[in-house]
């Protein structure tokens, strides 16, 4: 039986403000899917999501959401968090929300590795306002901020949560849809701070003046950067330049989460001592 996806939308708020080919929906649907295999009550579920084209996710999906300001989400979802421990809260973010303006905010979500798991749909520009450079646009490229070529350097968001510590990392594209589903189900399984990386199409700001007009084209492009992780692993250093590795990068399911490290806090108070960890 086909996979009924009006139960988890909001279907009054249909058709979706995306562009025609956007790998937005696509991304959607690959949450959906998930969250059901996972069988988990819309009610005990709460999206959060920024300002942006992956900002829509609050709009359209159906179960507790929250539509915060650019660059904040992780804010608000650790407040929701804390405050509610047996809660399932994902974030939902594009590149230039959760790597330029809300960078700090994912350097200290993954340091703390508190129980959230974060998508960050990354089509390598800012969609939403119209083409501006992002962090993790390429160099050379055209945006209207940088009409000349893209001056700055590329940045890798699964090294920079690695490097702060997130727990679970992941990196998939839009172009295989089943695979992020299966991910997404890896990482909001897992306890503690899940950050989930998707490269995405936006042919209508970032293709249209870089030759990837069409949402083919575009898909063409992501599919030349992307490699499996253990293909990756395969290839000289000359080679990985320019290339990212795909699929569950990282895994620690033994480091202590922020929730039960705060409940520590409180027994501390509790019994008028140190915290224990
Ligand atoms: C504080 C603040 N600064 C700037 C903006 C304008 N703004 C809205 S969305 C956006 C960028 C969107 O790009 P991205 O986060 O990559 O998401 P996408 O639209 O590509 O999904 C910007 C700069 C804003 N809404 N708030």
């Amino acid at each position: 039986m086909a996979f009924n996806y009006d139960e988890y939308l909001r279907t009054d708020k249909m058709p979706t403000l995306w562009c025609w080919g956007c790998g937005d929906g696509v991304i959607l649907k690959s949450l959906i899917r998930a969250i059901d295999k996972l069988g988990w009550n819309m009610d005990d579920v709460c999206v959060v999501s920024g300002i942006g084209c992956s900002g829509r996710f609050s709009s359209y999906i159906n179960c507790n959401t929250v539509h915060t300001t650019h660059g904040r989400t992780l804010a608000y979802a650790t407040g929701i968090k804390l405050a509610n421990p047996n809660k399932k809260v994902i974030v939902v973010g594009g590149d230039g929300d959760g790597l330029a303006i809300g960078g700090n905010h994912t350097i200290h979500a993954s340091r703390r590795n508190i129980d959230l798991t974060y998508l960050v749909i990354n089509n390598f520009i800012y969609g939403l306002t119209n083409s501006q450079t992002s962090p993790t646009t390429p160099k050379g490229m055209w945006t209207v901020t940088m009409d000349k070529g893209n001056i700055d350097p590329t940045f890798d968001a699964c090294k920079l949560v690695e490097a702060a510590g997130a727990s679970f990392i992941a990196r998939e594209t839009m172009i295989d849809p089943k695979k992020l589903e299966k991910s997404l189900v890896k990482a909001m399984e897992h306890k503690g701070f899940s950050f989930v990386e998707v490269f995405s199409n936006c042919h209508v700001n970032l293709g249209r003046k870089n030759k990837m007009a069409s949402a083919m084209a575009n898909l063409e492009w992501i599919d030349s950067i992307s490699i499996a992780k253990t293909k990756f692993e395969m290839l000289d250093d000359e080679q990985k330049i320019g290339k990212f590795p795909t699929g569950v990068l990282k895994q620690d399911e033994t480091a202590l989460e922020y929730c039960e490290a705060y409940e520590k806090v409180k027994e501390a108070q509790r019994t008028k001592t140190m915290v224990k960890l």
